[in-house]
């Protein structure tokens, strides 16, 4: 990733589907102005889902998901078939794309059909518009069976791509104000305080993205962020002429910073914010509690979204596993995973521990809890994790009265 580069985690996600040759990648291609997909008319030639980084215009950053088409037959078929599918669970904006000279088959009947289950905004292309013309009339009446808007394209002249982009941004979740990381709990002109520690496990010359992300949010909202480690955060807060209006630590330094910050300011961690706003706080709230009826044998499984470099004092493979061994006393086994590979089974675990997820999107994580509620196996977070280790998390959920709720009943 490049110094000025968006992350991945927050571009939004548009994904293309249809048959083989339908003119997926041609129509990235025309849409971006680059070659970035490989366009053949041998059926077939994308096989794995293939990612982008890209900005459009007038779009702005987003990652472009080339799928493999849903008609191929035989094993490799059902392979490439579960892949594609997959790449649902990350799409914020779906594009089906239709060789307008074949018309709608059964398989972009079923890919329409997966899309909706999974309420994902869907668009439709007829694409080929050059080879064969799609009639208004002919256009609308798909436009009514399936309660899509179709746009008429051609990949190969152009026409029709501004239509399509246009149709994009329309359909775009307006989601940016409802998943602000602070931006909704302070005022223009608030102080926050954000405090960083700078450690072994820090990268070499700069912050981490949840410390960048929350920065930027603080000054989108004409609100004021005040960087400290957590040595110097008392003097800070000594020094400020105004109460802070919250202390945002990193979860690493969460007893020291509790000690410090008075008793009337809120406090609260990176990864409790980003529970909230990348995945579902009240879940993860619930899913502390199951710590406290882990048995003997149980299978605790930790993921995380990246991997990182491992430090010798790991969070995820040392440290969490010693704190719930040390809470619990019982014989837990712990089982990891990164990366792309959640879990297929989620059945067989107690509790799913996972990380902050700042590389994963809000898609990809929703997905992850919503496949442990799905077999009732509760999952929490890292930060909430730590939080409730320490004793603070009701503190901590302070910011969060409908959060901070839900875990005084759970405490019940
Ligand atoms: N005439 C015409 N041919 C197209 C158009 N879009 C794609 N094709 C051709 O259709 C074939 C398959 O295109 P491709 O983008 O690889 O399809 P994909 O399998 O859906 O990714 C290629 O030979 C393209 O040149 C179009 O708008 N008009
Ligand atoms: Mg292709």
């Amino acid at each position: 990733m490049s110094l000025n580069e968006t992350p991945r985690s927050v571009r939004i996600h548009i994904a293309l589907f249809g048959r083989r040759n339908a003119g997926k990648s041609s129509i990235i291609n025309t849409m971006t102005g680059q070659e970035i997909a490989i366009v053949s008319d041998v059926e077939g030639t994308t096989t794995d889902p293939v990612y982008k980084s890209i900005e459009i215009l007038p779009i702005g950053p987003c990652v472009i998901i080339d799928t493999a088409g849903l008609d191929d037959e035989g094993k490799l078929g059902e392979l490439r078939k579960e892949k594609t599918l997959k790449v649902l669970n990350e799409t914020d904006i779906s594009i089906i794309v239709i060789d307008a000279s074949i018309g709608i088959t059964e398989y972009d009947r079923y890919i329409i059909k997966q899309i909706k289950d999974k309420k994902i905004p869907i668009i439709g292309v007829l694409n080929k518009i050059d080879e064969s013309d799609v009639s208004d009339d002919d256009a609308k009446k798909l436009q009514n069976e399936f309660n899509i808007n179709f746009v008429k394209v051609s990949a190969v002249t152009g026409k029709g791509i501004n239509e399509l982009k246009n149709e994009i941004i329309n359909i775009m979740p307006k989601s940016e104000d409802k998943f602000k990381i602070i931006g909704d709990l302070i005022n223009p002109g608030d102080f926050v305080v954000l405090v960083t520690p700078i450690d072994k496990a820090a990268p070499k010359g700069r912050l981490i993205l949840p410390q960048q992300q929350t920065i930027r949010d603080t000054l989108e909202s004409d609100a004021v962020a005040v960087v400290t480690k957590e040595y110097e955060l008392r003097e800070t807060l000594d020094n400020l002429k105004k109460k802070p209006r919250i202390v945002i630590t990193d979860s690493q330094a969460f007893l020291k910073v509790a000690a410090d910050t008075p008793k009337d300011v809120l406090m609260t961690s990176f990864s409790i914010l980003f529970a909230r706003c990348k995945g579902d706080l009240l879940e993860l709230i619930k899913g502390v509690k199951a710590v406290e009826r882990l048995k003997d044998g149980d299978k605790v499984l930790i993921a995380e979204g990246c991997t990182h470099h491992r430090q010798s004092d790991d969070i995820g493979k040392v440290k969490i596993p010693r704190w719930i061994r040390q809470i619990t006393g019982k014989k837990i086994d712990f089982e990891y995973s990164s990366g792309v590979s959640f879990t297929d089974d989620v059945k067989k675990y107690s509790l799913i521990v996972h990380c902050g997820a700042c590389m994963l999107n809000r898609k990809a994580m929703l997905y992850r809890i919503d496949s442990a509620k799905k077999f009732n196996v509760p999952i929490v977070n890292y930060g909430i994790l730590i939080a409730y280790v320490h004793g603070i998390l009701d503190r901590a959920l302070e910011p969060f009265p409908l959060a901070r709720m839900i875990w005084k009943e759970e405490n019940l």
